[in-house]
């Protein structure tokens, strides 16, 4: 396809979730280059480093995403979201609960929070979440003690239950995005097959390319 025909990505198109280890590079770094290749959203997403130094990165972070005018979101961490201005935080089920963060976020800012099951993703869009990540779509070496998988037809019933954009999320590769978004996702979230991959840059431009092409009407 002529890519001048395609769509222009929509927000929730591609979300590339920073990972120091699995990059060996700052988080920066790695938003920067994933920016450059083109993702529609950048989560910070950080579980042991301190606090401090995480406001660093987010501060830096935001500044990158202003400049792409692409989306920041900042993950667990509600006080540094709202402390470096981020678009938004991420929530999983162990975080505070959607009901009690949406009212400490500023007007127009983002709630995302991760579901891994149609009540969690009802419970979320009751709560007034934004949008959800749901997973783990496939098997993930990334995050341990994810829940068990939801699949294919797990996207197909969540996409069927709310009306809020749905972020598959876990094990996402480029030869199952195809697949992922004909179940009905909105987009992906992706770690290891772009974090870890050689080129940070090239890798995202070929899932927003090949994203641009099955998100044409
Ligand atoms: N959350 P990768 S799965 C952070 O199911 C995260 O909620 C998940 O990493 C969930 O793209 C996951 O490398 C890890 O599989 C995603």
């Amino acid at each position: 396809m002529d890519p001048s025909t395609a769509a222009p990505p929509g927000p929730y198109s591609l979300c590339v979730i920073t990972d120091e280890q699995i990059a060996r590079l700052r988080h920066r770094e790695v938003a920067a280059q994933a920016l450059e290749g083109g993702a529609t959203m950048i989560q910070l997403r950080d579980k042991g480093g301190d606090l401090r130094s995480l406001y660093g990165e987010a501060v830096a972070i935001r500044q990158l995403c202003r400049r792409h005018r692409r989306l920041f979101i900042v993950n667990d961490r509600l006080d540094v979201a709202l402390a470096a201005e981020a678009d938004g935080v991420h929530l999983g089920q162990e975080d505070l609960p959607a009901r009690l963060a949406r009212p400490l976020l500023h007007p127009g800012m983002l709630l995302g929070i991760s579901t891994h099951s149609v009540e969690e993703a009802r419970e979320a869009e009751a709560a007034g979440a934004d949008y959800i990540g749901f997973g783990p779509v496939f098997p993930t070496g990334t995050k341990t003690g994810t829940r068990p998988t939801v699949g294919l037809d797990g996207i197909r019933v969540v996409k069927a239950a709310v009306e809020l954009p749905v972020l598959a999320i876990g094990g996402i590769t480029l030869e199952r995005v195809s697949e992922v978004v004909h179940a009905g996702a909105d987009g992906v979230a992706v770690i290891s097959a772009i974090v870890g991959a050689r080129d940070i840059r090239q890798a995202t431009r070929a899932f927003l390319h090949l994203l641009g092409r099955l998100q044409t009407p």
